[in-house]
């Protein structure tokens, strides 16, 4: 086995395999309430069932992005051990159900999402905002800038893309925080995909403009969110800068207890998710990538993508379960 067949101590390639039942129990558990108007039993049935499946993982991981803090979240808070305790240890970035207002009204892009990096290696952010650009893979270094306005941004998109600016599409979360951003950026004469949740899909979807139809992802939406899109885009190739917004004393102070010394500091993908990582993401609806759960009379479909830093495989793994026992 060479070294990168190997992540950290030990943690070898059979774990990506592993990782997708994680996200296909959630999945499947979360897309069993689709569209019941009730996103907290949703996302309650999609922990319990990433809980159950993390545990019988041979690792000894701690969760650092998690349902939130120890005193908010009875299970999968940031500092619970998961795993059977032998076997390599890992930081564990998660989001059972990411888009849980999108699973209860059965929108586009409700995903269970697990990101598994060598210890120390995941930004531990707080749950707080984070300022958000991100464009796909085999772009120069310099093309966007989280600083730039919007519109230059775009402009050097469309060119570094050798394309007009009118077939750019950017994608935005649906919030009036964003007016200015989406005045700016429609006024280049770019499209816009506005999104009501979802922006780990985002941005991931930028890393496929041709069968997702965007190009960038630009705006402020969660912290945690945004760590688990850095730790895809590790392993897929693409380009992300995030910035905290740290705009109380309190969100300063908490951010610098979990290790943050520089409030305004802008991190690349590379610096949000470190070392080798591990990601996987199943679609619970309908998406731009991944099709959502589908039950049919005698098996479950799940769609899942799964994702390996150290070899930046990209594997699609659409599996048939006909065991419904264990669902
Ligand atoms: C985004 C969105 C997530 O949180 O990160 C958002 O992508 C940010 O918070 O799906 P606001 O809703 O307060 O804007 C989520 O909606 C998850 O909660």
């Amino acid at each position: 086995m060479n070294a990168a067949d190997k992540i950290g101590a030990g943690l070898d390639r059979v774990l990506t395999m592993e990782l997708v039942r994680v996200t296909e129990r959630a999945a499947v558990a979360a897309a069993r309430l689709r569209g019941r108007g009730d996103e907290k039993a949703a996302d309650q049935v999609a922990v319990d069932a990433m809980r159950t499946e993390l545990n019988r993982l041979a690792i000894k991981g701690t969760v650092v992005i998690g349902e939130g803090e120890r005193d908010e979240a009875p299970m999968l808070y940031i500092g619970e051990e998961v795993g059977t305790g032998k076997g390599p240890e890992v930081d564990i970035a998660l989001d059972p159900l990411e888009g849980t207002t999108i699973c209860a009204k059965n929108l586009p892009n409700a995903l269970a999402v697990v990101a598994l990096a060598e210890k120390g290696s995941l930004l531990n952010a707080p749950d707080v905002y984070m300022d958000k650009i991100a464009i796909g893979p085999g772009y120069a270094a310099d093309v966007i800038d989280i600083d730039a306005p919007p519109a230059e941004n775009i402009a050097r998109l469309a060119k570094a893309k050798g394309v007009p600016v009118g077939e750019v599409t950017a994608c935005i979360l649906d919030r009036p925080r964003h007016a200015r951003l989406i005045e700016a950026v429609r006024g280049t004469g770019a499209a816009i995909r506005l999104i009501g949740d979802g922006d780990v899909a985002g941005v991931i979807h930028t890393t496929d403009p041709e069968e997702t139809g965007i190009d960038i992802y630009m705006g402020i939406g969660g912290a945690p969110e945004g760590v688990l899109a850095a730790a895809a885009l590790r392993c897929t190739g693409g380009q992300m800068q995030g910035r905290l917004i740290l705009d109380t004393p309190e969100k300063v102070e908490r951010a610098a207890r979990m290790g943050v010394s520089d409030p305004n500091k802008v991190y690349r993908a590379d610096e949000m998710a470190r070392g080798d990582v591990l990601f996987a993401a199943t679609g619970v609806t309908d998406g731009n990538m991944l099709s959502g759960v589908k039950f049919g009379r005698n098996f479950i479909t799940t769609h899942t993508i799964v994702l390996r830093s150290s070899s930046r495989t990209v594997r699609e793994i659409k599996a048939r379960h006909q065991d419904l026992d264990k669902f």
